[in-house]
């Protein structure tokens, strides 16, 4: 199959700059709606940060939006927190970060979608950054990679983790053509016209794979900026590297095929 897209990977160091000056800087030119889908499972630690950073980062902008928590059964305080920091929170049973995601799309009014984990690995300061590189470069999906600043993150990644990354970079690269540094970060904008159309699937930690390869096979024009990232020192990761890994591999042998 062949794949007709046209995509850009932005990398420019400039970005590396702009973030060590002033993270939160003016979107200028382009006026929309911005809502920020935020998936937590157990995170109570955080999430009240993330969201006050979030929320404060968004006024600055001076931009309409909303801050969505999607909450699948967290036992701990995770949704009550966020209702107190001015969240919308949806709750649902136990399903999976893609499932949460998948719900937090659908409720979304905003032209733009904006994700972000609530672990306290993501700058909620730096969203404007993805926002502008979105204006700038004329694209409708960024996403944040981990992996430019590589000696200062990539020792904070686990080994496991950054090996799977280079294999779904390299699986997706050989399908798509696309070359991709970070096809798992979870922070990310993209425009909701383009997640409509997208029909995804998934669960769990292999929507972020099923999101790029779909928009790369729709042609959606993708960009990659450097973000800065912290690996979470609190509460409890829930990737496992062989069984995620496992349904991320076939998640972008199906969403490239089908
Ligand atoms: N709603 C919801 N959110 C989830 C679920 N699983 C993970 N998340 C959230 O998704 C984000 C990423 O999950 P992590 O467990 O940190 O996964 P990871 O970042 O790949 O793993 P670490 O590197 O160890 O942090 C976090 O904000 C989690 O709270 C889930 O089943 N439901
Ligand atoms: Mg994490």
């Amino acid at each position: 199959m062949r794949v007709k897209h046209s995509q850009t990977i932005y990398s420019e160091k400039r970005y590396l700059r702009t973030m060590a000056k002033s993270k939160v800087e003016a979107v200028d030119r382009e006026e929309f709606y911005v809502s920020v889908v935020i998936p937590v499972f157990n995170e109570e630690l955080t999430i009240g940060d993330i969201v006050a950073r979030t929320r404060s980062t968004l006024e600055q902008l001076k931009l309409p939006y909303e801050v969505l928590v999607v909450d699948d059964g967290s036992v701990d305080r995770s949704a009550e927190i966020s209702q107190a920091s001015e969240a919308q929170v949806i709750r649902e049973a136990h399903q999976g970060k893609g499932h949460a995601l998948r719900l937090g799309f659908k409720r979304a009014k905003g032209d733009v979608i904006v994700t972000l984990d609530s672990d306290g690995s993501h700058q909620p300061e730096e969203i404007p950054l993805i926002l502008r590189c979105m204006i700038e470069n004329k694209v409708d999906f960024v996403i944040g990679s981990r992996f430019f600043d590589t000696e200062v993150n990539n020792a904070k990644i686990p080994n496991l983790n950054r090996i799977g990354n280079r294999v779904f970079a390299d699986l997706i690269r050989l399908f798509t053509g696309m070359k991709i540094s970070d096809s798992q970060s979870g922070f990310r904008a993209i425009r909701s016209s383009v997640i409509k159309k997208m029909r995804l699937k998934s669960r769990g930690y292999e929507v972020e794979s099923e999101m790029l390869v779909k928009a790369v096979k729709m042609g959606v024009r993708v960009a990659e900026i450097p973000i800065s990232f912290e690996q979470r020192t609190i509460g409890k990761s829930r990737l496992d590297p062989f069984k995620d890994g496992t349904k991320i591999l076939y998640s972008i042998i199906t969403s490239y095929l089908f």
